[in-house]
């Protein structure tokens, strides 16, 4: 299949290895055009992959029957946007973030589009990329246009397993948005690896009611407990995982809070909720990012 990969950070690293090793014919997608992209990534067990890959071929965007973007959050619809008008329109384009919300920022278009979020841990170590832990991509259609790609999931999950199909991607992308406000705005504020925050589950449980409250009004069945009880078994498995808001923190780039809690409070403004715990995580992580992205710039 011919796939272009949108970003060459950790996890696009690590799909363009894994897609690369089954045969695929894929390319990279730079922001700034280089020849090549370095995709140098260290498996769990050790073994490592070391290649330069193929990036920014226009002929090689315009055939692509896949667009697997990896990219911050924040960088999606920029991107996204400049690269639909060279898609062929049959290029289903694969958005695979933390947080919500980037594809209401999108232009109108006709292409399959699908969603997903995944638990495959990497990290960034200079030139290598560690993939320190695997995990489970979910995928599925967020337009009509994606609801008969499920074969795609199969593809994936060849190359990077598991990947898990789901006709209604929304109820498992709020599981992870819940996830997701939970322990990256904890772990940047206490500067803490994931597993620390079992030493506050009453925070955890306010937390957790405020974001199944909005998911009811959304209309998904759902309970505080059910989600504690979620979102501390994620807190269990990836005890030893620096977030990835954490690490954003740690190396003062811009986070992706605007589509984790922000997005949860503006789905809650839309039902006129207030989310007084989200809204004050909120509001000291975005003054912690403008605080370092002021200095960053020479501001006073
Ligand atoms: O998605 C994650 C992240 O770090 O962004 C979790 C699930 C919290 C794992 O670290």
């Amino acid at each position: 299949m011919k796939i272009t990969v949108l970003g060459c950070g950790a996890l696009g690293q690590l799909w363009l290895s894994r897609l690369y090793q089954q045969g695929h014919d894929v390319q990279g997608w730079l922001r700034v055009p280089q020849p090549f992209c370095a995709v140098n990534v260290i498996e769990p067990e050790g073994v490592s992959f070391n290649r330069n890959l193929p990036t920014n071929d226009p002929e090689h965007l315009a055939q692509s029957e896949l667009l697997l973007v990896t990219l911050k959050a924040w960088q999606v619809s920029g991107a996204v946007s400049a690269l639909l008008p060279r898609l062929n329109p049959r290029c289903a384009i694969l958005l695979l973030h933390n947080g919500m919300g980037t594809q209401d920022e999108l232009p109108p278009n006709h292409q399959p589009i699908l969603q997903g979020t995944t638990t495959h841990a990497a990290r960034r170590e200079g030139s290598t990329i560690i993939h320190v832990a695997g995990g489970t991509t979910h995928i599925g259609p967020t337009s009509a246009a994606a609801i008969h790609l499920s074969h795609l999931a199969e593809v994936l999950h060849q190359a990077l397993p598991d990947v898990a199909w789901h006709d209604n991607i929304a109820s498992a992308n709020w599981r992870k948005l819940a996830v997701n406000c939970v322990i990256n705005p904890l772990t940047a504020l206490y500067n803490c690896r994931n597993g620390e925050l079992q030493r506050y589950p009453e925070q955890i449980e306010i937390l957790c009611r405020e974001v199944s409250s909005v998911m009811e009004m959304e209309g998904y069945h759902t309970s505080c407990e059910g989600l504690w009880q979620y979102v501390m078994e994620v807190i269990q498995s990836t005890a030893d995982n620096i977030s990835s808001m954490l690490q954003d923190v740690r190396t003062q780039r811009h986070t992706e809070i605007d589509y984790i809690t922000g997005y949860l409070l503006r789905r809650a403004r839309s039902h006129g909720m207030i989310l007084p715990e989200n809204a004050r995580l909120f509001e000291l992580i975005k003054r912690k990012e403008n605080e370092y992205e002021r200095i960053g710039a020479g501001l006073p």
